[in-house]
């Protein structure tokens, strides 16, 4: 039972029942992992269990008092590390994620647990393996032992089963074991495992009474003798503390005080001061080959000089030269960790492409009252909230220089900052600020 904050809960929903067929190793492997809990004795809310597909995915619905995600077949390795950068990145730096994944998850997403050790972020991967896909009927997995008899062996597997803790190692995993599902220091290893400050790894041999042992002459006590004959090392297989955890190793290097980023520290000169109290988000739309990215990343590099920070994501077409062309910018007196441009400040929409692109990532249903909408005086926009500004930006400008056009007017217009420090940039460009614009916009 624990006792944090004075609860009086064990990790798993109390009453729970298991969903297991009788015999089945996973209620094992369930019930230790509880008991490594308790005696962690972690605070619930500091504990991710991240569940795969497969019987084994069930878990999740048993441990109600901790965080919870069941994701997709393979994946849960992939989700796990995403929590865990970013907690040790940019969160609190409590969170213990740990997956819980079948020896078929473990096989389709073997990548995600090679990235995850070789990153050494701080995720334990507990591989459930009972040598097939039980969920499915009992089909051949690449950890099912030669001659093992399955639904899609029934003569007997003739392929050598993966060594999953030899791919870990090979991937600088730094707490590697194999452990039979009944072995009594199994909660020790899957503590161990768990406190390890990186990527570990436990694989738990175990059995499917549904599917395994039904087919294959097989007991408990055998797992062993299954393990030794493919020449898989049991126990654990290595303990070491030499590698920074990549939280701690990103942070160090890219995120420390000393370290935190800068405008300046991009090489561009800051030339200027800005007023910007809080970050404007923008939307630029127009079509591919008319400088709609050029345009975004010149309102980037004059939020630079006026001490901003900035981000820019572009999207266009694999064709590069037809179709849409859009920019996502943020500009923010803070550093910017989010570069979503979620519920855009400003919307440019220079062309019937970039509009048709806006209509299609449902823009204009993300703009608020806020919002300013400033667009081609030749299209018609749907209905939406913010302001609509019309203007003659293509003929005015160009079409080539119909989004830096916008660009400039919302600028010169809000002054987020000095509109001087745009044009200068606009000067060194193309001659003079006055060649720039062919008329003034009506
Ligand atoms: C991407 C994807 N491929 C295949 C499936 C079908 N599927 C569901 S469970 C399962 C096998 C799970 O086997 P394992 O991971 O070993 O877990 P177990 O059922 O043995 O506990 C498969 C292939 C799926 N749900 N998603
Ligand atoms: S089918 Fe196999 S793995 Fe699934 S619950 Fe039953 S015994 Fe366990
Ligand atoms: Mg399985």
């Amino acid at each position: 039972m624990l006792k944090n904050n004075g609860l009086e809960c064990t990790y798993m929903t109390q009453g729970a029942v298991m969903p297991y067929c009788k015999g089945c190793g996973h209620t094992i492997v369930t019930k230790k992992l509880n008991e490594a809990l308790e005696k962690l004795n972690y605070p619930p809310s500091d504990v991710v269990l991240v569940t795969d597909i497969g019987c084994i995915g069930l878990i999740d619905a048993l441990f109600d008092k901790v965080h919870t995600v069941h994701t997709t077949h393979g994946r849960s390795t992939a989700f796990a590390t995403g929590i865990a950068v970013a907690d040790k990145t940019i969160g609190k730096k409590k969170l213990k994620t740990i997956v819980m994944i079948g020896d078929g998850g473990s096989m389709i997403g073997l990548l995600h647990i090679v990235n995850a050790a070789l990153l050494n972020t701080d995720v334990t991967v507990l591989i459930a393996n009972n040598f097939l896909f039980g969920m499915t009927g009992g089909q051949q997995s690449s950890f099912s032992p030669i001659d093992f008899i399955t639904q899609t062996t029934p003569q007997g597997n003739i392929i050598p089963p993966l060594d999953i803790c030899s791919v870990a190692i090979s991937a600088k995993a730094e707490f590697v074991a194999r452990k039979v599902a009944s072995d009594k220091d199994l909660v020790d290893v899957f503590a161990a495992a768990i406190s390890h400050d990186g990527f570990s790894i436990v694989e738990v041999l175990e059995l499917c009474t549904e599917h395994a042992t039904t087919k294959n002459e097989l007991k408990g006590s055998e797992l062993v003798n299954i393990a030794e004959k493919h020449g898989h090392a049991l126990g654990i297989i290595k303990s070491d503390d030499s590698r920074i955890e990549f939280g701690k190793n990103y942070v160090g290097k890219y995120h420390s005080e000393q370290k935190s980023i800068k405008p300046k520290d991009s090489g561009i000169e800051i030339e200027a001061n800005n007023s910007l109290t809080k970050p404007i988000s923008f939307f630029i739309s127009g079509s591919a080959g008319e400088k709609v990215q050029s345009a975004a990343a010149m309102l980037c590099e004059s939020a630079v000089r006026s001490g901003l920070f900035t981000s820019q994501k572009n999207d266009n077409p694999v064709t590069q030269g037809s179709g849409f062309s859009l920019s996502e910018v943020i500009i923010s007196p803070e550093e910017i960790l989010y570069t979503g441009a979620d519920y855009p400040s400003v919307v440019v929409i220079a062309s019937e492409e970039g509009l048709k692109e806006a209509i299609a990532q449902k823009v204009f249903e993300r703009v608020t009252e806020e919002s300013i909408i400033i667009t081609d005086e030749s299209l018609t926009l749907p209905g939406c909230k913010g302001e609509v500004v019309k203007i003659s930006l293509r003929k005015s400008c160009g079409a080539n220089k119909a989004a830096l056009g916008a660009i400039d007017y919302f600028i010169s217009n809000k002054n987020p900052f000095p509109t001087e420090v745009l044009h200068k940039l606009i000067e060194k460009k193309f001659g003079s600020y006055e060649s720039f614009y062919k008329e003034k916009f009506i």
